[in-house]
C-alpha cells in the first residue's frame, strides 16, 4: 500500500524543491455538498461532445459507456503532437470542447486565454485526484488548479526490441545509459541496421537531447538548442523513422530502438506478445533519468458544449475509469482513488508505476516561452532535413 504512493510524494518533493517551495500545502478536496442541495441545473446543451486527445489513450468501450449513460454523442478525434493541437487552438474555432495538451503546452495555452476555467461544482469527482500531483500542477502550470485535470502521466524514454538490439550490437555490451542507444554514434551506427525511430516533434526530441548533453531539458536559450542539434547531427544519418505511429513501428518490427513514451512502448510490448512474436520489447529506465510528462484535460475557451465537457471530465474521474486507463493504456493515473483498483501486474510494473528512487532521478516538466518554442522548431527542422 505504502509503496504505491511513494512515487507521488517523491514527485511533489522534487518538483516543489525545484521551484524553491518546499511546503506547498496539498490542494484540498472540494468542500462537501451543503445539507440542502440546490436543485441540479438542467443541461440544455445539444447532446454532443467533441473530444481531441492523443491516440491510444482511451480504453476500449469507455466512450460508448459514457454515451449510453448520458445520451451525449461523442466525436472523438486524435492528434499526434502537442504542436498540432497548439496550432488548432491558436487558430481558434477548433470545434473541440475537450482537449488534452501536455502540461508543457497547457501553461502557455492558459496564459494565452485558449482554455476556460473549470466549473468545479460540476466535477464532484475532483477530490479523487492525488493532492500531491495537483499541487505540482498548481505550482508549475495552472495556479489554483483552475483549468486542468490530469488524464494520465508518463515519461519520454528509450524503447528497445531487446532481441534485435542484442543482435545488432553483437559484441558491444549494452550501455549503462540507455540514451546512448539513440544519441551516441558508437551505438547508433550499429542499430541503424534494425531501425532507429524518433518521435516526430521538436518539443519531444530537443528536450531529451538537451538532457543528454547535460543541459536543462527546458532551456529557453537558443544557444543550447544549437548545442543539442550539433549532437543530433552526428546521428542523423542513422535515424530511419520520424514516427507518429510508434506502437506499430516497434511492435511491427520497423524499429528496434526508439525515443518514445513509456506507456506506448509497453503497449507495443503487449502487442508483440499477442502477435506471438519471439522478440521482447522493453521500456527502459535510462540511468540519467527520463522526462516526465503530464497530459491534462481542459475545456477550450470557445467550447460549444461546456456542460457536456464537465460531465465527461467528471465521468473520467471515477476511480474505476482511471484504473481502466492505467490497466489498458499502461500509463499511471493521477487518480489516487483509482490506484487501488489497478491490476497487480500493472501496479508492479516498474516502467509504469516507477519506484521512488528512480522517480527522484526523473526530469519534471516545465515549459518554454513562445519565442523559444519557435527557435526549437527551427533547430529541429534543420536537424531533420539534415542541414
Ligand atoms: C498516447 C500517449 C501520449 C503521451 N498514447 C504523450 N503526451
Amino acid at each position: 500500500m505504502m509503496k504505491k504512493y511513494l512515487w507521488s510524494f517523491a514527485l511533489s518533493a522534487i518538483v516543489l524543491a525545484g521551484c524553491g517551495k518546499k511546503e506547498e500545502p496539498p490542494v484540498a478536496a472540494p468542500a462537501p455538498v451543503a445539507s440542502a442541495p440546490a436543485p441540479a441545473a438542467v443541461n440544455t446543451e445539444e447532446k454532443v461532445l467533441n473530444i481531441y486527445n492523443w491516440p491510444d489513450y482511451v480504453p476500449e468501450g469507455m466512450i460508448a459507456t459514457f454515451e449510453k449513460e448520458t445520451g451525449i454523442k461523442v466525436n472523438y478525434d486524435t492528434f499526434e503532437t502537442n504542436e498540432a493541437l497548439h496550432a488548432k487552438l491558436v487558430a481558434g474555432n477548433s470545434g473541440y470542447d475537450i482537449v488534452v495538451p501536455g502540461s508543457v503546452f497547457a501553461k502557455p495555452q492558459i496564459e494565452g486565454g485558449l482554455l476556460q476555467a473549470l466549473d468545479k461544482a460540476q466535477i464532484k469527482n475532483l477530490g479523487n485526484l492525488d493532492p500531491a500531483i495537483m499541487a505540482t500542477l498548481g505550482a508549475k502550470t495552472d495556479p489554483d488548479n483552475k483549468h486542468l485535470v490530469p488524464w494520465a502521466w508518463g515519461f519520454t524514454t528509450v524503447g528497445i526490441n531487446k532481441t534485435k538490439v542484442a543482435k545488432a550490437l553483437g559484441k558491444t555490451p549494452m550501455p549503462e545509459n540507455a540514451w546512448d542507444l539513440v544519441f551516441k554514434p558508437e551505438y547508433t551506427s550499429k542499430l541503424k541496421s534494425c531501425g532507429i525511430a524518433y518521435l516526430d516533434s521538436p518539443t519531444e526530441i530537443i528536450p531529451v537531447a538537451l538532457h543528454y548533453i547535460g543541459k536543462d531539458a527546458y532551456s529557453n536559450d537558443p544557444a543550447d538548442y544549437k548545442l543539442a542539434t550539433d549532437m543530433l547531427a552526428k546521428v542523423r544519418k542513422d535515424v530511419r523513422i520520424f514516427s507518429s505511429t510508434m506502437i506499430d513501428d516497434i511492435a511491427g518490427g520497423k524499429a528496434c530502438v526508439a525515443i518514445g513514451w513509456s506507456g506506448d512502448i509497453n503497449i507495443a510490448a503487449a502487442r508483440a506478445k499477442e502477435n506471438k512474436s519471439k522478440d521482447e520489447i522493453e521500456s527502459m529506465l535510462p540511468s540519467t533519468g527520463a522526462l516526465i510528462f503530464f497530459d491534462t484535460m481542459a475545456i477550450t475557451k470557445d467550447a460549444k458544449h461546456p456542460n457536456n465537457a464537465h460531465a465527461f471530465i467528471d465521468f473520467y474521474l471515477r476511480p474505476e475509469n482511471a484504473a481502466l486507463m492505467a490497466n489498458e493504456m499502461n500509463y499511471p493515473t493521477a487518480n489516487k482513488a483509482g490506484v487501488s483498483l489497478v491490476k497487480p501486474e500493472i501496479a508492479a510494473n516498474k516502467t509504469i508505476f516507477v519506484e521512488a528512487d528512480y522517480f527522484a532521478k526523473m526530469i519534471p516538466p516545465s515549459s518554454f516561452s513562445n519565442e523559444a518554442r519557435e527557435a526549437m522548431a527551427n533547430a529541429y527542422n534543420s536537424f531533420k532535413k539534415g542541414k
